[in-house]
């Protein structure tokens, strides 16, 4: 039996519960978490906006330490330190054959899958097929990535989603070259990521916005040129530092129509748009048929940064072993197993970023 954060249904408030996992079969392993992010996508199961299976245990965005391998495992060994991948291509659809695997069918619309009990005998699955907020887990090979010498087991949970996400979407799906504006609305784990990948790309200037002005520190330690709080006049002050033009991209990171709206009307004309946020099916977002041929932007969402994430871990690692990515700036708060629901409060109320559940104490 492990410990693990159990969602038992939307609108419920988590809670700790001890989970026999499945057995391993001979394409699994078996992991010891050291550390997992609090991402907002684990809000998403609770309050309902991403509807999974329930219950489901919490987490996607972890690390650990391999403790044992099934009889067919040949990727990685007992006492390999690991970063989950919840989004493991299969490397045979028509997606993972033309160079998208994040695009993947058979990773799309998989929320959870069924690997554990409850003590009554309920079954429990996994969210994005990993979890993450538990003392171990049980996954296919493939649902890991060895972790390179470089970062520390505990921070590097946060190359699994927030990071790989997050510069992913500047770096793969946006292109951000040198020199080019950069604005990012929204700034949690995945906004701040952008800014950091932003300043790896020798962007600039780098355009902060959120409605929490306690964001603009931190915003600045990844590298923000510049922060702004969330205005209805936000469009102006932008033109003001882009040469009366807007930035060449805009990095949407909520998922609400309104700053969908913001970060698309402060593109430049010819600018590009990427929404990385992910909102409710109920919400739409409308441009006149002028401003449209006018502006001739683009404007496109990036899910899961367009990483593969075997070769973009490692990519990751080495920023951190160079030293010009600390992940530890993303993390305002260590805490346990128990005080997830309490973290999902910050987060809801736009205090910290990355709330890293650890559990190497
Ligand atoms: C999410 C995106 C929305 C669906 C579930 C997975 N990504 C990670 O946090
Ligand atoms: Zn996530």
């Amino acid at each position: 039996m492990v410990a693990a954060v159990v969602a038992r249904a939307p609108g419920t408030e988590p809670e700790v519960f001890q989970v026999e996992l499945r057995a391993l079969g001979p394409q699994d392993v078996r992991v010891r978490i050291a550390a997992a992010g609090v991402c907002h996508s684990d809000l998403s199961m609770v309050n309902g906006t991403v509807v999974p299976q329930y219950p489901v245990v919490l987490g996607h965005e972890a690390s650990g330490t391999v403790t044992e391998v099934g009889a067919d495992v040949t990727l990685v060994r007992p006492g390999d330190r690991v970063v989950l991948n919840w989004a493991a291509p299969c490397r045979s659809c028509w997606f993972c054959l033309h160079g998208e695997p994040w695009l993947c069918s058979a990773v799309e619309n998989v929320l959870s899958v069924p690997f554990g009990h409850l003590p009554d005998g309920t079954v429990v699955n996994a969210s994005l097929g990993v979890g993450g907020f538990l003392e171990e887990t049980v996954v296919p090979q493939r649902s890991v990535v060895p972790l390179p010498d470089g970062p520390s087991l505990d921070v590097a949970a946060l190359l699994g989603c927030a990071v790989l996400t997050g510069m992913g979407a500047v770096r793969n799906t946006a292109g951000v070259r040198s020199g080019e504006s950069v604005l990012v609305v929204g700034l949690g784990g995945i906004g701040l990521s952008v800014i950091a990948g932003a300043s790896l790309a020798g962007a600039g200037p780098i355009i902060g916005v959120d409605v929490a002005p306690e964001k603009e520190k931190l915003a600045e330690s990844l590298g923000a040129t510049h922060f702004l709080p969330s205005d209805p006049k936000l469009s102006r002050q932008i033109r003001a530092l882009t040469g009366g033009r807007g930035v060449d991209h805009a990095f949407e990171c909520v998922g609400s129509p309104a700053t969908i709206r913001m970060g698309w009307g402060s593109v430049r004309r010819g600018g590009r748009c990427t929404v990385v946020g992910v909102g409710r099916r109920s919400e739409e977002v409308s441009f006149n048929l002028m401003e449209l041929f006018h502006f001739s932007r683009t404007l496109t969402s990036s899910i899961f940064g367009s990483c593969d994430p075997e070769r973009d871990i490692p990519i990751l690692a080495e920023h951190v072993r160079l030293g010009h990515l600390d992940l530890n700036k993303l993390v305002t708060h260590r805490i346990g197993l128990a005080d997830v629901p309490a973290a999902f409060e910050r987060m809801q109320a736009g205090h910290g970023a990355r709330s890293l559940v650890d559990l190497t104490a």
